[in-house]
């Protein structure tokens, strides 16, 4: 096999970027990795260090069978660096530099903008494990429990992916920027996060689906973005890495879809039909349908934040650049420069939204949170189909882009979830018809029991319909250390 394909797991660092013959990037990360362990247990998954956790290590990058399960200490599980092949002959696929070769080292002149988007997308890695540290005390079932810690070793291998990158290829600020990543935490006062997302609390198991629903597809469609990279080492990694994204997503995706079905369940059983009848369907301890809505209201909005502005310079640069491409650039069929393109954004305009066209090149974000959208609303397409199917009269939709925005255009007005410009006061008065509140939260806290006997889940979440690695019903993913 080629030596990309396979991974060394000899030493300390798994890895398939020849780490035994580059000693000077050994040493940094070997240096760097007792303050990750450490970073681990004290804001990794709280209450579950000492126990076996059933865990898909990757193994390989070759599309088929690069994953082996099996149980696993959380702390010791072997964080790897992992790049998928390299393509031969490849070429940088848009911008100033377009069909000139892939760079293999940071090109001097965007070093600065370069090592700004890897930063960024490494901040979110462990903030994201950060922010679910607690949900391990409440968690559905052991499958769920399971899942949960597969998609935090994951954001860490993230974590790692970054931080290869600014030791390789960044010298001693390379260096700074990883320590610093593990030293800024997740809703700090002092030492926040770097975006408004990642600060935000994940205090039960319905924001965890919609996190990785919702946030998690951001982090798809932004490593999509880098995967079309120049800088060959980055678009590398940022591939691999999206072939773990793919199952976050489906933690979401199915844990969204499972607590639908399980009202819709308890709706029919109790002959509630309207939706809307909150106490009575409380009453049979599931999270009413309104308030699912509201949850997605929540986490849509605060995603759509993290695209940053509409029409952002910083994406103009990158582009151009070659360095942040659009989503699936590869399969478009423009130039791939966009000097003379426009693209329609969304802007409030004397209290009202207006399309308006502005130049193509400084509307990426706008382009690549459109992408996102459409792919948001592929999933609650599926979740209406399954509450039609349950015979259950109700239909889930994405909020307007301009609801609860906080970034961009539309962060000096208010709107409701129909994209109607509101007032301050109206807005006050009525959000808490569109977002959770504090009673809706108490509510869902109160459903929030652990589950942990082997085939078993909470009442208000149905099961899978397929265990991990075709593992049995009652198979105890999670060994709890008692
Ligand atoms: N919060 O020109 P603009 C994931 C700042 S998720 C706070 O619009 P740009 C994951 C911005 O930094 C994917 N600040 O920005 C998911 C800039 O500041 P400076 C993460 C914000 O650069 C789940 C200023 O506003 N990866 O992987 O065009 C679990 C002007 O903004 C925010 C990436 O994001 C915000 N929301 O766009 C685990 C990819 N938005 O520089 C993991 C890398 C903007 O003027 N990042 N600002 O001081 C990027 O491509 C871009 O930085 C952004 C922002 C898309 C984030
Ligand atoms: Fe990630
Ligand atoms: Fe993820």
């Amino acid at each position: 096999m080629p030596e990309t394909m396979t991974v060394d797991y000899d030493g300390l660092i798994p890895n398939n970027v020849g780490l035994n013959d580059d000693p000077r990037v050994k040493k940094a990360l070997e240096t760097w990795h007792p303050g990750y362990i450490d970073w681990w247990k004290t804001m990794g998954p709280e209450g579950f260090q000492e126990s076996l956790v059933y865990l898909r290590t990757a193994i390989g990058v070759d599309p088929e069978g690069w994953a082996k399960f099996g149980f696993v200490r959380m702390p010791e599980y072997r964080w790897g660096i992992l790049l998928a092949p390299a393509i031969a002959g490849r070429t940088i696929p848009f911008g100033a530099h377009k069909g000139e070769p892939v760079w293999q080292e940071v090109p001097g002149e965007y070093r600065a903008m370069l090592r700004r988007l890897i930063v960024i997308q490494g901040d979110t890695e462990p903030a994201s494990v950060e922010q679910q540290r607690h949900l391990g005390a409440t968690a559905p079932s052991l499958y769920d429990l399971r899942n949960l810690f597969q998609v935090n070793v994951e954001e860490g291998r993230h974590l790692w992916a970054m931080v290869y990158l600014l030791h390789k290829y960044f010298g001693r600020d390379g260096r700074e920027e990883a320590d610093d990543l593990l030293r800024r935490r997740s809703g700090d006062r002092d030492t926040p996060r770097m975006l408004g997302a990642f600060n935000e609390a994940t205090p039960d198991w319905l924001s965890f689906f919609m996190f990785t629903f919702f946030t998690d597809r951001d982090g798809k469609m932004q490593l999509a973005a880098l995967a079309q990279s120049g800088f060959d080492p980055l678009s590398r990694t940022c591939r691999f890495m999206l072939t773990e994204e793919a199952h976050h997503m489906f933690v979401g995706d199915s844990g969204i879809s499972r607590t639908i079905q399980r009202t819709c369940e308890a709706m029919r059983a109790a002959g509630i039909a309207d939706p809307s009848d909150i106490v009575r369907v409380r009453a049979r301890g599931v999270i009413d349908l309104p308030t699912i809505q509201k949850k997605l209201n929540l986490h849509f909005s605060l995603t759509l934040d993290l695209f940053g502005n509409e029409i952002s310079t910083n994406a103009a640069n990158a582009f151009n650049a070659g360095l942040k491409g659009r989503y699936r650039e590869d399969k478009l069929t423009d130039d791939h420069q966009l000097l003379n393109d426009t693209y329609p954004v969304l802007r409030p305009v004397a209290g009202e939204i207006r399309t308006e066209l502005v130049p193509a090149l400084s509307a990426l974000n706008m382009r690549l949170r459109d992408d996102y959208v459409a792919d948001c609303a592929s999933g609650v397409r599926r979740w209406n189909a399954l509450v039609e199917k349950l015979g259950i009269s109700f239909r889930f939709t994405l909020p307007h882009v301009a609801f609860n925005r906080r970034i961009g255009e539309f962060a000096a007005i208010h709107a409701d979830p129909e994209g109607n410009v509101l007032d301050a006061a109206t807005w006050q008065a009525r959000r808490g018809a569109w977002l959770p509140d504090a009673a809706d939260g108490d509510f869902i806290a109160s459903l929030m029991r652990p589950e942990s006997a082997p085939g078993k889940y909470a009442a208000w979440i149905a099961p899978p319909r397929a265990g991990i690695d075709n593992q049995p019903g009652d198979f105890e993913y999670v060994r709890v250390e008692r």
